[in-house]
């Protein structure tokens, strides 16, 4: 073979190469990734994640900027549920930002790999003319496995009961107060087990994997396992609308009762995933005894 042709064929393998590990990365995106809409009009978009492998739980921020856009309603995509198995979804929001989070309510069950939607957003359109960012942050994404750690610290265990100091084990108080401290102005950080400085999802899925421990010497503690990705933003355009008529509302008041619901609603679910798995490490103790 001439020099020049080993040339090329060695650049279309490296092209190539470079195509399928492109192709092969964990991305997380808003779809469709452009949006142009008149004022005061609904619009949808959704959250996708792409080229996952083995996701049982994550956490996305979006932000935008919120005299352009209001947000109206998000609710959970397909994806993480694919696997047959119960999801517990939630938002946090305030304004011109939410987090949302989700995890399968079986720590056990097997995670879900591929393409889909986390979530679907509703959102309005004020009647100010402009752009708007869909600008995601503060993802993680967790697997459907953790790595065994020496203590301390002592993952998941950050109160006692009835918001005692922490007691060694791991069980529905702690989880409470991590969820209630997530998105919060107020920095608790004995929930802050990575010590990063935020209370977050991965500080929850510290709880969910240690759920029922109870700390002693020797035992260890279960370390979450995160799946790194890339980002892809939206972008949002707000043009005239034709012979329209621009309505100023507070759609952001209207709204309030509805913000904080998700998150009573997810507390709610934590506590009786909390219940059942109580109910089940006793009946694992009983037969152990
Ligand atoms: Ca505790
Ligand atoms: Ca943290």
């Amino acid at each position: 073979m001439r020099i020049e042709n080993k040339g090329f064929v060695l650049l279309a393998l490296a092209l190539l190469f470079l195509s399928i590990k492109e192709s092969s990365a964990t991305e997380v995106l808003v779809s469709p990734p452009a949006i142009t809409v008149l004022t005061e009009e609904d619009f949808t978009f959704s959250v996708d994640i792409e080229n996952v492998d083995n996701l049982i739980a994550y956490q996305v921020r979006l932000n935008w900027t919120p005299s352009i856009l209001n947000t109206i309603n998000v609710s959970e995509g397909t994806f993480l549920s694919s696997s047959g198995y119960i999801t517990n979804f939630g938002t946090q929001r305030s304004t011109g930002t939410f987090i949302a989070f989700s995890v399968t309510e079986d720590q056990w069950s097997p995670g879900t790999s591929g393409s889909g939607t986390l979530f679907e957003c509703l959102f309005n359109s004020t009647d100010v003319l402009g752009q708007s960012a869909l600008k995601l942050c503060d993802t993680r994404l967790f697997n459907a496995s953790y790595t065994l750690v020496d203590t301390p610290p002592y993952l998941g265990d950050c109160m006692g009961d009835i918001g005692g100091p922490p007691d060694m084990d791991v069980d529905y108080w702690d989880t409470k107060a991590v969820v209630e401290c997530i998105n919060s102005p107020i920095y608790f950080a004995p929930a802050d087990f990575n010590s990063d400085g935020v209370v977050d999802w991965y500080d929850f899925m510290c709880c969910y994997w240690n759920y029922g421990t109870v700390y002693g010497p020797g035992v260890k503690a279960r370390q979450p396992v995160e799946i790194t990705h890339q980002l892809h933003d939206g972008n949002v355009k707000v043009a005239q609308g034709v012979g329209g008529v621009a309505i100023a509302i507070d759609k952001f008041g209207l709204l309030t009762p509805y913000i904080g619901f998700s998150a009573i609603t997810l507390i709610a679910g934590i506590a009786t995933i909390a219940y059942f798995r109580r109910v089940k490490h006793r009946k694992e103790k009983a037969i152990k005894c």
